[in-house]
């Protein structure tokens, strides 16, 4: 990239994180995809770990990220990103992989993977997006979706007598021994955004202290099969999903905690 000079340096206040191709996204208007790309790519040059990075996408509307983030970059097969990121960190621990998957890809036909790679304790860094549906095939019900949700399969909303009830992912895989951090988040509004971006750089610092474990659940909009206008959608959000899906860190093991003690914000 071209060096500023002072005066330009003085002056510009936000550009593209340099891990991140100069390409406008494909996703719908008011996405919440497009914000967790940009949080990544920043968090990525922030720790200046671009050469070491590996995306390893799954299936569903972030699947061709590889457009996007200026690092390298593997697709798995729907549901296998921890296995395949599993693969590449013990051939090549100095590498950084990790897998950025949504909750039809996790939670849903990638169960038992994200389950088992949280049993043995792998040294991977999973980004995980629940818009609670599937996106890239029509807005269906996923594991997440909520109870009375729409969906294009649940058309009078999920019933749990025939549906079951939402499956809370961090809660869930916090109770397995080799997680050393696991936190939700969203991007509803800027001060989630910034809290969202913290956790996501304390998740990948995780990874290079080699402590284990580290997942970071993002609860995003989906306007589209929402069928929510965007701006609606966060608001929306901010209704429905927290209530089901309480914000926060729900495992810190103690090296995270005094890892986090130690950077601070940084
Ligand atoms: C083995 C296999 N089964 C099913 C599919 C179809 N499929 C593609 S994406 C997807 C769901 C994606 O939803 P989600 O993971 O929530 O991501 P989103 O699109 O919402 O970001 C499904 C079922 C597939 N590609 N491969
Ligand atoms: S369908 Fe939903 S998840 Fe997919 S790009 Fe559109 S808004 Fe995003």
């Amino acid at each position: 990239m071209a060096r500023l000079n002072s005066k330009e340096a003085e002056t510009i206040l936000y550009q593209r994180p340099e891990s991140m191709e100069a390409r406008p996204f494909h996703f719908c208007p008011g996405c919440g995809h497009g914000i967790v790309f940009r949080l990544v790519g920043e968090v990525i040059d922030e720790l200046k770990i671009r050469e070491r990075a590996i995306c390893v996408a799954s299936i569903g509307c972030s699947v061709n990220s590889y457009e996007y983030f200026k690092c390298d970059g593997l697709e798995s097969a729907h549901g296998r990103a921890p296995a395949v990121a599993t693969a590449i960190k013990r051939c090549h621990p100095d590498l950084v992989p990790f897998t950025y998957q949504g909750d039809g890809d996790l939670a849903a036909i990638g169960t038992a993977e994200i389950v088992h790679a949280c049993a043995r304790g792998e040294n991977i860094t999973t980004i995980f997006v629940n818009n609670a549906i599937y996106g890239m095939t029509g807005g269906q019900m996923a594991p997440t979706t909520l109870l009375d949700m729409y969906s294009t399969s649940t058309t009078a909303g999920r019933k749990s007598a025939l549906a079951g009830y939402p499956i809370r992912v961090c809660e869930m895989l916090s109770t397995l021994e080799g997680t050393a951090y696991i936190a939700r988040v969203t991007v509803n509004s800027p001060a989630a955004v910034r809290k969202a971006k913290q956790a996501i750089k304390l998740a990948f610092r995780t990874q290079l202290a080699n402590l284990g474990m580290s997942l970071v659940e993002v609860l995003s909009p989906c306007p589209t099969n929402w069928r929510v206008e965007p701006v609606k959608a966060m608001d929306w959000l901010a209704e429905h999903m927290l209530p089901q899906y309480p914000l926060g860190e729900y495992k810190v093991i103690e090296a995270v905690a005094a890892l986090k003690k130690e950077v601070g914000n940084a």
